[in-house]
């Protein structure tokens, strides 16, 4: 696009090559995230010397931070991102869902708001019919989330997730959702401009997770058909449309037997973008910065056609086995390639993955014509990718691609974390 880039960096990644590629870089403060990659007076410093114009929050640390955008406006710099509004109302569960099910996008029946007492949780939960979900109001990511199967559980799972959810967001608001017993995780990506356009961009089906860890996601969904995919393609951009969303976004749904139950919205470019970009087409980031700057989308929602099929492996520094991080110097690096296989890394041969941050060290991920040549594909390039001198979870994505379950696409949510149970009898899963 002819812009010119500086990249910000703590210590730790003096080294990264997101550094190295950028036209200017700033150290922003020492390993600890909360002194530099969360460090707001360090950034908007950052754009002050360097004379940045705009800030794209990527998809960690400050990008869903409603506060962060309020100071980065202040400073007449340009947020690439949703407003801040948005951002404020998608981080409160219960406020979320209330917003969301008024513009017609389909809830989880449960409760109207929070719960304030274990016996309005115990009336409810026995009109609703067992088993209940507890759920956190500042939660997402599975945190002060509990289950009730019968009336007997619910005293203690309705006292752990408050606790849980004082100790881990400092609110222990908490409400109930109906527990969805074998769901599918199946997220909307939608893209909005300035101009009240809002578009989606099809699903994406990530329900293979480990402890709340996306491992692998695919679009379209092995379970959705046209038809599905168009039906809440529109109800969710006809919601945001009223809502006035600008930016990219994603809807998360949990889908079982053929119906769409919203859990969360995520206001943010996210990890697996790029299977979206694969089958459409679109390179997200660009278009994220074209809105920043009030340009139109140049495409209608009929222009949106989902080609083939993609397939994204996260590749983790842990071991396939254990999942014990396993920072330290890569040795040896060589990514693969060819047509439809992407390697999205900031690795290299003599790169120090720093044991600070999250372990993810790349995504490999592969687009083919139908889902088969993508698993073809994808089968190929895992051969042919080296990742040398740490431990990686590529030796569990060359399993689970021998597997019948993945081969045939017919997995839930819990299908990954029932595998490793097998797998590896007694270990953590
Ligand atoms: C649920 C659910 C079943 N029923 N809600 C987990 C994280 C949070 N974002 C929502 N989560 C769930 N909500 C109801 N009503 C099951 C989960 C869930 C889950 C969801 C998506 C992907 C993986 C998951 C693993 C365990 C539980």
């Amino acid at each position: 696009m002819g812009i010119a880039t500086v990249a910000i960096h703590s210590t730790a990644d003096a080294d990264s090559m997101h550094v190295r590629l950028a036209d200017e870089s700033v150290c922003v403060g020492p390993p600890p995230a909360s002194q530099s990659y969360l460090n707001i007076p360090a950034i908007i410093s950052a754009c002050e010397i360097t004379g940045a114009d705009a800030i794209h929050p990527g998809y960690g640390f400050l990008s869903e931070n409603a506060h962060f955008v309020d100071i980065v406006k202040a400073h007449g710099i340009t947020f690439i991102g949703p407003e801040a509004d948005h951002i404020r109302l998608m981080g409160d569960k219960i406020a979320a869902k209330r917003a969301v099910k008024s513009l017609g996008i389909p809830t989880v029946p449960g409760s109207e708001g929070a719960i304030a007492s274990e016996s309005e949780a115990a009336d409810l939960a026995k009109a609703m019919g067992y088993p209940v979900l507890i759920k956190a109001a500042a939660g997402g990511g599975g945190r002060g989330m509990k289950v009730a199967r019968a009336p007997s559980d619910l005293p203690l799972a309705f006292s752990t997730a408050r606790t849980e959810a004082k100790a881990a967001f400092g609110d222990d608001s908490v409400y109930m959702e109906k527990y969805l017993e074998r769901p599918r995780h199946i997220e909307i990506q939608v893209i909005a401009d300035s101009h009240g356009k809002v578009l989606h961009l099809g699903e994406r089906d990530c329900s293979l997770q480990r402890r709340h860890q996306k491992v692998w996601e695919e679009a379209p969904s092995p379970a959705l058909n046209v038809d599905a995919r168009n039906q809440i393609g529109k109800v969710v951009t006809q919601a945001l449309t009223k809502l006035g969303y600008l930016g990219v976004g994603t809807v998360e749904f949990l889908y079982e037997n053929g119906q769409f139950f919203f859990i969360e919205m995520n206001t943010r470019l996210q990890v697996e973008h790029p299977v979206t970009e694969l089958v459409t087409g679109l390179d997200l980031v660009r278009e994220q910065i074209r809105i920043a700057d009030g340009s139109h989308l140049e495409l209608d929602q009929s222009d949106v056609v989902i080609a083939g099929h993609a397939i994204e492996c996260r590749i983790n520094a842990e071991n396939a086995f254990t999942f014990q991080p396993s920072p330290g110097k890569i040795t040896d690096f060589h990514a693969p390639g060819g047509l439809g296989v992407r390697m999205d890394s900031a690795a290299y041969a003599g790169y120090r993955i720093p044991p600070y941050y999250d372990s993810l060290v790349g995504k490999l991920i592969v687009h083919g014509k139908s889902r088969n040549e993508c698993l073809m594909r994808l089968r190929r390039a895992l051969d042919e990718l080296v990742i040398g001198g740490i431990e990686t979870t590529i030796p569990l994505f060359q399993e689970l691609i021998k597997q019948a379950d993945v081969l045939d696409g017919e997995y839930n949510i819990h299908w990954l974390e029932h595998y490793l149970a097998r797998r590896n009898p007694g270990a953590a899963t």
